[in-house]
């Protein structure tokens, strides 16, 4: 694969995870966020750019051959600044990307695009099980976010893959977490696989570890190519110890986007 992985929005916790490990994997990297890197690694070529400024993102994709988008408001805020950095910023990313002829871009998309969806009854959830239903306006942004990257790959026939991501951290550290953990060495995994597997086309995967007590069904993810080596059950003791068995009727473990489905969620979170 010739040219470098384009990743926006570098500086990010899950940016900060994938400077380390796609490297490692084989991928050169060009790491851009609106803040220098603080701390660029040997070969990295580095960028100081807005996702949302055309001009900037024409620049910066050249040569690429593929996006990872990371870039935005990774939680509830106003509508205009999720708007404008999150569904400005995608889209600005995809037409940047669709005019420079850069082949496949991975969008990072939430379980927050489906957040109020219920729990299954039994069995598990897939990605195309009913309905978008965001739980906040930033949810409604990753809605867009999906709906850009089907545009593009529809009418544009680029290769875009949106990875609902659960919860990436370094580890969990509620109950939900045991559920929706998605582990840093995961989240390597599942970037890799959505820029290896071949001819993808348009393709929604929810992103997270394989937890014993996960829901959403990771068959598609695998599909891609996709192997997590984590599961958050090696934190159940100690988790449920403190805050007791999740009670399932209690929408934070029902719903897919746990507590910002409720009543009390508001953008201080
Ligand atoms: C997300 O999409 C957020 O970016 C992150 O901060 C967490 O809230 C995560 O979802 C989650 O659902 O745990």
């Amino acid at each position: 694969m010739s040219g470098p992985v384009l990743l926006t929005g570098a500086v990010g916790r899950i940016g900060a995870v994938l400077r380390g490990g796609l490297p490692e994997r084989g991928w050169a990297v060009r790491s851009l966020d609106v803040v220098p890197l603080p701390d660029p690694r040997p070969g990295e070529e580095h960028v100081v750019a807005d996702v949302t400024d055309p001009a900037a993102m024409a620049e910066a994709v050249s040569g690429a051959s593929a996006v990872v988008h990371l870039a935005g408001v990774s939680g509830e805020s106003t509508w205009a600044a999720i708007s404008h950095a999150n569904i400005d910023g995608t889209h600005c990313v995809l037409e940047a990307a669709r005019r420079a002829g850069v082949p496949r871009v991975v969008l990072a998309s939430s379980n927050h695009a489906t957040g109020f969806t219920p729990r299954p009854a039994s069995g598990l959830l897939r990605e195309d099980d009913g309905l978008a239903r965001p739980d906040t306006f930033y949810g409604v942004s990753k809605v867009a976010v999906e709906a850009l990257g089907a545009l593009y790959a529809d009418r544009y026939g680029l290769d875009v893959v949106c990875l609902r991501i659960g919860t990436a951290a370094a580890e969990p550290t509620t109950t939900r977490h045991l559920s929706t953990w998605l582990s840093p060495r995961d989240q390597v995994s599942l970037v890799d696989a959505a820029l290896r597997a071949p001819s993808p086309g348009f393709a929604v995967v929810w992103g997270v570890s394989a937890n014993t007590r996960g829901w959403w069904d990771l068959t598609a993810a695998r599909a891609l190519g996709y192997e997590p080596a984590d599961d958050a059950e090696a934190y159940a003791a100690a988790l449920v110890g403190v805050h007791g068995e999740p009670d399932l009727a209690d929408p934070v473990h029902g719903r897919v986007g746990g507590e910002f489905t409720t009543a009390d969620f508001d953008a201080e979170h």
